[in-house]
């Protein structure tokens, strides 16, 4: 597998969007320089969720950029998409890891230092850490503290990418976390160019140094 590069970190949410400019939306932001793309459907059927999973993947093969799915190893497989991404109350990831071999790449998230050690020890590849800031995306979660993403940052060796809120001005926050990357769904999908808005947010997160 190359090296991941979870720098510029775009989950989508098709919610309220037509297929076309759902598409149109992810195109123009892998244009943006989006390194890693989760596709993250809560509503959808199983059927629902292939076909929509498997257009995305035509997308994102042309640009290099692996795609993730959400919660769901079936669609992953079924699509040959590059990853899944589970939260603790998704497949445990060494069951996922069994199911998936090594060569997919296994995201989890991670509000703990424990919980981080555990998803490390399990095999994932990467760590979500969240929310920074309260979100207006649907979820169920709570805020986790820039110490706490510090401390889960010190104690894994893979990337850890922050999340929750984060938009171009307020990621300075995350400045000397060790975070290798920032997630992001609204501030690309709720903007009216996504090219723009994920080459706003990468010049602005190099800029600080957050990311490389
Ligand atoms: N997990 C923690 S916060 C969040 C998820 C999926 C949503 C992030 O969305 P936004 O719009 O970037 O705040
Ligand atoms: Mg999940």
């Amino acid at each position: 597998m190359k090296k991941l590069d979870t720098s510029l970190y775009f989950i989508t949410d098709s919610t309220g969007c037509d297929e076309y400019s759902f598409l149109e939306k992810i195109e123009s932001a892998l244009n943006g320089g989006v390194t890693i793309l989760q596709l993250r459907e809560k509503n959808k059927t199983t059927r629902e969720y292939i076909n929509l999973a498997e257009k995305v993947h035509k997308i994102t093969v042309k640009y290099n950029v692996p795609l993730i799915i959400d919660d769901r190893i079936d669609v992953a497989m079924a699509v040959n998409a590059e990853g899944v991404h589970l939260g603790q109350d998704d497949m445990p990831i060494d069951t996922a890891r069994k199911i998936l071999g090594d060569n997919m790449i296994i995201g989890a998230t991670t509000k703990t230092t424990q919980q981080a050690a555990q998803a490390c020890k399990n095999g994932a590849d990467y760590l979500g850490v969240g929310a920074i800031y309260p979100t207006t995306t649907k979820v169920k979660t709570v805020l986790t503290s820039v110490d706490t993403l510090k401390a889960i940052c010190e104690s894994v060796s893979i990337p850890v990418n922050a999340i929750g809120g984060l938009n171009k001005d307020n990621i300075h926050i995350l400045k000397g976390t060790g975070i290798s990357g920032i997630c992001a769904v609204s501030a690309i999908m709720k903007s009216s160019n996504a090219q723009t808005a994920a080459e706003e947010l990468k010049t602005a997160a190099e800029g600080l140094g957050i990311i490389k």
